[in-house]
């Protein structure tokens, strides 16, 4: 089963979204990562949303640069959740891909992350916690995360101060 699958616009975006798999694996949840390009690919999109649909997947991270319509083209064609991660891949440093994502017509969102590697790693949380809605364990794992995290900034503080 694929809970979660992972979109980017071409093969040059696979290493921004290392920080998504990364969280995804470490909470345990399935994805598939592929690529398909709302542009080059139009009909390879379409038909894998609709594979990965079948497949069991609950939400689609769609990560692209420049001119970034490969999640607004996903939440098209799907109501399943779409995450966007805007790429900086030109010399306009990611204002294009950020605006291209963010600005969808009412009724289909795109959930605009950070650009990057950051927004990489947050689209995988969101995603989690999505998940979590429905997966009792999966927010228990996110909550000892999210302990974790905090006792790391507690560790840190009392070594700054020592
Ligand atoms: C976008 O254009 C892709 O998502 C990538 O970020 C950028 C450059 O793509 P390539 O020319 O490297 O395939 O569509």
């Amino acid at each position: 089963m694929t809970q979660v699958a992972i979109l980017i616009g071409s093969i040059s975006d696979k290493d921004v979204l290392e920080p998504c798999t990364k969280v995804l694996e470490d909470m345990g949840i399935t994805y598939r990562f592929t690529v398909s390009s709302a542009h080059r690919t139009p009909e390879r999109t379409e038909n894998m949303i609709q594979e990965l649909e079948q497949a069991g997947c609950q939400v689609f991270i769609c990560a692209a640069g420049m001119a970034a319509h490969l999640a607004g083209a996903v939440a098209a064609r799907t109501i399943r959740p779409v995450l966007g991660v805007p790429i900086n891949a030109s010399a306009l440093n990611g204002w294009d891909a950020l605006l291209s994502t963010v600005q969808m017509p009412p009724g289909y969102p795109v959930g605009t992350l950070a650009l990057d590697k950051a927004g990489a790693k947050n689209a995988a949380w969101q995603a989690a916690q999505i998940l979590a809605l429905n997966d009792p364990d999966l927010a228990r794992r996110i909550l000892e995360a999210r302990e974790t995290m905090a006792a790391d900034v507690a560790k840190a503080g009392q070594e700054l101060e020592s």
